[in-house]
């Protein structure tokens, strides 16, 4: 049996001898090369990081086990986050894993209805209040402080800990750390998070290089980019519909350190990406996922040269998790009659 995420990595990990090493199977995820758009692009060598293949389909399960471990072995009943959807989808399993109950606070209309299924599949209580994901963290931090209810958003370090292993993944994948890292951003524990595991990994001997960490908001939520909070964010990419990141700090501090970037994509430029990504390599991520594609096609227009450069782009979160927005995009079919005729005159003239 392959060692689990907390059992593989656990010189790295918060883990000690009290820790439940416990596991649904996340972490682990393949980095395959593209099969298309390196060579439209002009990359050297061009990877995705398919976070979507985690347990509950996105990335948040890395950082989810640790938090929720930790939890349990500091005897807490109860766990509690605010989310735009994957954060509680990923709390909901491993709290319904480990025989916890689950708080998950969400911003009403503004959650993918893959997302909300899967909170309900796995047994959470659901808050939905009538405000935006980043007035629900805010309530959340407090609901924190006042009752027994461990706090399971990135603002948990134990989270950032567990994400940052997909760091250590890509780097035992290629052998070396890529050139540039693509990332989406939306409340920036990502990024934050692969940034300390590339340094991390770096201290310990593993690579001697780090990327360049490229990091995109949706243009409607480019708190970052703007250096403002945005009171209303706006995007069809409702996984980073976030005015006010709380690892801000973070984003900031890897884009210095690395001497990567923080810039924002269109919402046209996302869903034109997301596109792509699926038409092209077989990849159906979410529209939040599809923004760091996105930035590295921005880019790329802009007379950027990737040619002798290893790339890597975090797709974040599964397609499946957001069907409305598929619908929303794409032509959706005429039926036909069931009739041979017919259909064979619509695969010819298709052909
Ligand atoms: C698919 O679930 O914030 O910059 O509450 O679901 O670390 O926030 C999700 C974020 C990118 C942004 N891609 O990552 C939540 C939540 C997907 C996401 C992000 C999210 P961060």
């Amino acid at each position: 049996m392959e060692q689990c995420l907390l059992e593989k990595y656990r010189d790295f990990l918060p883990v000690t001898p009290q820790t439940p090493l416990i596991t649904i199977g996340e972490a682990n995820t393949p980095l395959v090369r593209s099969q298309t758009l390196e060579r439209e692009l002009g990359c050297g060598e061009l990877y995705f990081k398919l976070e979507g293949c985690n347990p509950t389909g996105s990335f948040k399960d890395r950082g989810m086990v640790v938090a929720v471990a930790k939890a349990v072995e500091a005897q807490t009943p109860a766990i509690i986050c605010a989310s735009t959807g994957n954060t509680s989808a990923s709390a909901a399993a491993y709290g319904a894993a480990c025989g916890l109950d689950v708080f998950v606070v969400v911003p009403k209309g503004n959650i993918a209805m893959g997302k909300l299924a899967q909170a309900l599949a796995y047994g959470a209580k659901i808050l939905t209040i009538d405000d935006n994901f980043d007035k629900a963290l805010e309530l959340v931090l407090i609901l924190a402080q006042k009752l027994p209810v461990a706090l399971v958003n990135s603002l948990n370090p134990h989270r950032i800990e567990g994400q940052k292993t997909a760091a250590f993944e890509i780097v035992d994948a290629l052998g070396s750390a890529p050139d540039y890292l693509f990332i989406p951003v939306g409340n920036a524990g990502n990024i934050t998070a692969y940034w300390k595991g590339f340094k991390h990994y770096k201290q310990a001997g593993k690579n001697d290089n780090t990327p360049k960490m490229m990091g995109f908001e949706a243009e409607g939520a480019a708190a970052i980019v703007r250096d403002k909070v945005i009171t209303d964010p706006k995007t069809v990419a409702s996984a980073i519909r976030i005015g006010n990141p709380a690892s801000w700090k973070g984003a900031v501090a890897a884009k210095d350190e690395s001497g990567g970037m923080i810039d924002c994509v269109s919402d046209e430029e996302i869903l034109s990406a997301y596109k792509l990504l699926a038409c092209k390599e077989g990849i159906f991520g979410e529209p939040a996922s599809a923004a760091s594609v996105a930035g590295l096609i921005k880019l790329r227009a802009s007379g950027q040269d990737f040619s002798a450069k290893k790339v890597v782009c975090v797709i974040t979160g599964t397609g499946l998790k957001d069907p409305d927005t598929t619908i929303q995009t794409t032509k959706t079919p005429a039926e036909l009659p069931a009739d041979l005729d017919i259909l064979e005159k619509e695969i010819l003239k298709s052909s």
